[in-house]
C-alpha cells in the first residue's frame, strides 16, 4: 500500500522544477566559467628547472643557487658542477642547499673536469641530466652558469631526446659588445658549438649586461650587513673574491665590485620583461672564440640587449637577502 505523501503530483513536480532550475543553471553557469576561465584562481605551478654550475669560483654562482632556492615560480630539480674540481664544487652547492634548509631535497652530481676534447665520457652530470629529460614528468628547462660541457655531453648522448624535451636551455656567456664568446662558452669551444647547433632554443645572458649591473658600493654593504643565514655562509669568500679581482696579477680590476652576471641569467627565466632581447642565430666564426650574431625574427637563440637595472637589483637584493 503506498502512503499518500508517495503520491506525486504532475503540477507539484513542475512547480519544484520551476524553482531549481535557474539555481542549477547558475551552478552550471558558475563551474562552467571557473573551468574555461584561464589560471582562475590557480597558480601556475613553479618550473622545474636544472643548474649546471662552474660554482666556488666567481661568487655570483653561489648567489645564483640562493637566488633560486628563493624564487618560489621555480622548482629546482637538481644541479651539476662543471670545469676545475667539480667535486669541491658539488660540495660547494650541497653547503649552500643545506644552509637553505633544502637539504636532501635536491640531488648535486659532480660533471666534466676538464672540456670535452680533453674528457669525452660521460660523466654522473650529465647521465643525471638524460635521465631527467627521460622522466616523463622531468624538468625541461637548464641553466647553465659555468662551461658548457656538462650538458653538451648530454645533447651528444641522446640529441633527439634533447630536442624533443628541452624546452630552453638559459646561458650565460659570450658578448656582443666584443662578438666574442666570452667566459663559460670559451672554456669548451666544442661543447659551446653542439649548443649553438644543436636546434634547442637558447636565451643568453651576455656579459656586458652583468657589466652593467656591477653592485654599487651600497648594494655590496647592504649585502655584507645581512644577517640572513645564507649570507653569513657566503659572507668572506665574497670579500676574499672582490679582493682577488681587485688584485690579480694579470687583470686587476680596482675598483670591482660582485657582478650579478649568472644571477641575471636566472633572472632571464621568470622575468624576461626586465631585459630587452634580441632573436637571431649566434654563430662562432673562429678558432680563437670570435662571434656573430644574425638577427633573425625565426632565429633559435634569443640575447638580452639591454637590462632594466633598478628592477633587477631590487629584485636580485630581495631574493638573495630572503631568510628560508
Ligand atoms: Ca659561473
Amino acid at each position: 500500500m503506498r502512503l499518500a505523501t508517495d503520491r506525486v503530483n504532475p503540477s507539484q513536480t513542475h512547480a519544484r522544477h520551476a524553482r531549481t532550475a535557474p539555481v542549477m543553471m547558475w551552478i552550471l553557469v558558475f563551474a562552467l566559467g571557473l573551468a574555461l576561465a584561464p589560471h582562475a584562481g590557480a597558480q601556475e605551478p613553479p618550473l622545474k628547472l636544472l643548474l649546471d654550475t662552474d660554482i666556488g669560483a666567481d661568487i655570483d654562482d653561489e648567489m645564483t643557487l640562493i637566488y633560486l632556492l628563493n624564487s618560489p615560480e621555480i622548482d629546482l630539480r637538481g644541479v651539476t658542477t662543471v670545469h676545475g674540481n667539480p667535486e669541491s664544487r658539488a660540495n660547494s652547492a650541497r653547503e649552500i642547499i643545506d644552509v637553505m634548509e633544502r637539504g636532501g631535497e635536491i640531488p648535486v652530481y659532480a660533471g666534466a673536469a676538464k672540456n670535452l676534447n680533453q674528457q669525452p665520457e660521460m660523466t654522473d652530470a650529465s647521465r643525471f641530466i638524460v635521465q631527467s629529460l627521460r622522466e616523463a614528468n622531468g624538468p625541461r628547462n637548464i641553466l647553465v652558469t659555468g662551461g658548457y660541457t656538462n650538458v653538451a655531453r648530454a645533447v651528444q648522448e641522446e640529441p633527439d631526446l634533447a630536442r624533443n624535451r628541452l624546452e630552453t636551455i638559459y646561458l650565460m656567456g659570450f658578448s656582443l659588445a666584443t662578438m666574442s664568446t666570452l667566459h663559460n662558452a670559451t672554456n669548451d669551444l666544442q661543447a659551446t658549438g653542439i649548443l649553438l647547433k644543436s636546434g634547442i632554443p637558447l636565451r643568453v645572458l651576455p656579459a656586458e649586461i652583468g657589466w652593467e649591473c656591477q653592485m654599487t658600493q651600497e648594494e655590496y654593504d647592504e649585502i655584507l650587513a645581512s644577517e640572513a643565514p645564507q649570507i653569513a655562509h657566503i659572507r668572506q669568500r665574497m670579500i676574499n673574491w672582490v679582493n682577488h679581482v681587485r688584485t690579480r696579477p694579470n687583470t686587476p680590476i680596482p675598483d670591482y665590485l660582485p657582478r650579478p652576471y649568472d644571477t641575471l641569467a636566472a633572472m632571464t627565466i621568470k622575468n624576461p620583461e626586465l631585459f630587452q632581447w634580441k632573436r637571431g642565430t649566434i654563430e662562432i666564426v673562429s678558432s680563437g672564440g670570435k662571434i656573430t650574431f644574425t638577427e633573425d625574427a625565426n632565429g633559435p637563440h634569443e640575447v638580452v640587449v639591454g637590462v632594466d637595472r633598478a628592477k633587477a637589483m631590487a629584485l636580485h637584493h630581495k631574493r638573495l637577502l630572503a631568510c628560508p
